[in-house]
């Protein structure tokens, strides 16, 4: 049997699935997880990159353990964060996260260089403001120096793979987020880059997801006592995910449910029309160059902070079986907005909205996950009208995966609140998707056409009635 290593860090938690292929079926199994998560370090908040290398260690030697040494291994991790490294290959500052408030007035800083819908017609990149472009201009401010010295700039899986492997690259699917990549050249945009004066030259070649990057690094290889192929698979967690979709007609909408939701399409061609913009929706680079047209919601996040403000007292099962006591708990909070991306108490911020807009304040705890439940419900049935209004045509269903498909009491909102047949599955999509970029770069699989009906085949799927 060969097996391919997938490491899925997502910005909650990471985890080591090895994936197989018998009788053109997928199996994974799950080796290692570890937490992942944000903290201050001075006034900024930081991703542990440090200690996220190590976790990636740790499980890899999990492998021997096993006695399953896999034949390949891929990274993918969240969009839009990078570290920059000096000449001698060390980190220049934090590896700061994007939900830290630094970028706060940079689009509308860079807009004064860059008019806001040129950049979408040259990037097709939806506005965050904690976009890779924005957190760069953040440095260019507050920190010049740190920029002046940068020789590399790799994106969070680059330069994890730069420890693993020694090889510098940017992988294409993840650049794409950085909102300096031409959407149609599919290269780093030099003109962007002059006008807001950001040293072109630490930028990587860019390659292409199922590339091969090499072998480990010779240390590495003492330390685990085997080597394996590093591959790229979309290195954007979302990119890997999106593979993994079990509806692939033109009358279905993904969902990729986790920390954020991400909600769209799968394109072969990037859609700037001005209604993309003026809805905000994006077109990230994906395999094979298909487009996901989608628009980001902020998703579990919100639940997963009510949990952390609650002491994590209770599991995410619990908070579920919570809000079902209160199904008919009125108030709808905008979950979109910035106000909800780091607020210093989720509760708090949540019954402030409340209060704010003259809706019954949320006081016991399943009333406060049911209120979140279906605000992200309504807020999904917002991006599916915009989605409906761009493409002239109604959807049928929506295809929810990730680890968010498995809160059920979601899947049936989502299905009562946008009239839509709701299929839930694989939970472990982005692992799926990272292996299957490795499966198809090792000629296990032709191609993505033929890897998806494998996944299909391979992952049972729930089906939520529009009427339930
Ligand atoms: P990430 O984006 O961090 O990779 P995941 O895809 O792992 O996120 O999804 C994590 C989210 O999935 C959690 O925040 C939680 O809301 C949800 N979740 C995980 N397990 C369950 C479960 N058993 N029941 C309901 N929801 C769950
Ligand atoms: C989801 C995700 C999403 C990005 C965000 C930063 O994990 O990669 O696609 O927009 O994190």
């Amino acid at each position: 049997m060969e097996y391919y290593l997938a490491i899925d860090i997502g910005a909650s938690s990471g985890r080591h699935i090895l994936g197989s292929v018998e009788d053109g079926k997928i199996n994974l199994e799950e080796i290692y997880r570890f937490e992942n998560g944000i903290s201050k370090i001075g006034n900024e908040y930081c991703w542990n990159i440090q200690q996220l290398f190590k976790d990636i260690k740790t499980g890899i030697k999990k492998c021997k353990e096993i006695g399953k040494i896999p034949k390949s291994i891929g990274i993918d991790t969240w969009a839009v964060d990078f570290v920059l490294l000096d000449e001698s290959d060390n980190m220049l500052g934090n590896a700061v996260a994007y939900r830290d408030d630094r970028t706060e007035g940079m689009m509308e800083e860079a807009f004064k260089t860059i008019p806001q819908d040129m950049l979408y017609l040259y990037t097709g990149i939806q506005f965050q403001r904690f976009n890779t472009i924005y957190q760069l201009m953040a440095i260019k401010k507050d920190n010049p120096e740190i920029l002046e010295k940068a020789k590399t700039f790799l994106m969070v899986p680059d330069y994890l793979n730069f420890l693993l492997t020694g090889k510098k690259v940017n992988e294409y699917t993840n650049a794409t987020s950085t909102q300096l990549v031409n959407s149609f050249d599919r290269t780093w945009d030099h003109k962007i880059l002059e006008d807001l004066g950001i040293n072109k030259d630490i930028f990587q070649e860019i390659q292409l997801p199922k590339t091969k990057l090499g072998s480990l690094r010779k240390e590495l290889v003492e330390e685990f006592g085997f080597d394996m192929e590093v591959i790229l698979p979309a290195t954007h967690d979302t990119g890997s995910a999106f593979i993994s979709s079990v509806c692939n007609d033109s009358d279905s909408i993904y969902l990729s449910s986790g920390t954020w939701s991400l909600i769209g399409v799968e394109n072969r061609f990037p859609i700037c029309v001005p209604q993309a913009m003026e809805y905000n929706f994006t077109n990230e680079g994906g395999i094979d160059y298909r487009y996901r047209f989608l628009k980001n919601i902020m998703g579990l996040w919100v639940i997963q902070e009510v949990r952390r403000n609650l002491d994590n007292k209770y599991s995410f099962v619990e908070l579920v079986d919570l809000a079902r006591n209160y199904m008919d708990f009125p108030s709808i909070v905008n979950v979109d907005h910035d106000r909800f991306l780091k607020p210093e108490n989720m509760i708090e911020e949540i019954k402030l909205f409340c209060i704010e807009t003259n809706q019954r304040v949320p006081q016991e705890v399943g009333e406060i996950a049911q209120c979140v439940f279906n605000s992200l419900a309504h807020c999904y049935k917002k991006a599916v009208s915009n989605l409906e209004d761009i493409f002239e045509k109604e959807f049928k269903r929506i295809n929810i995966f990730g680890g968010g498909c498995q809160n059920n009491l979601l899947n049936e909102l989502v299905a009562k609140v946008t009239g839509k047949e709701v299929f839930a599955g694989p939970v472990e999509a982005t692992a799926i998707g990272n292996i299957v970029a490795q499966l198809i770069s090792n000629d296990v699989f032709k191609d993505l056409g033929e890897a998806r009906q494998a996944i299909k085949e391979s992952f049972d799927i729930k089906v939520f009635k529009a009427n339930q």
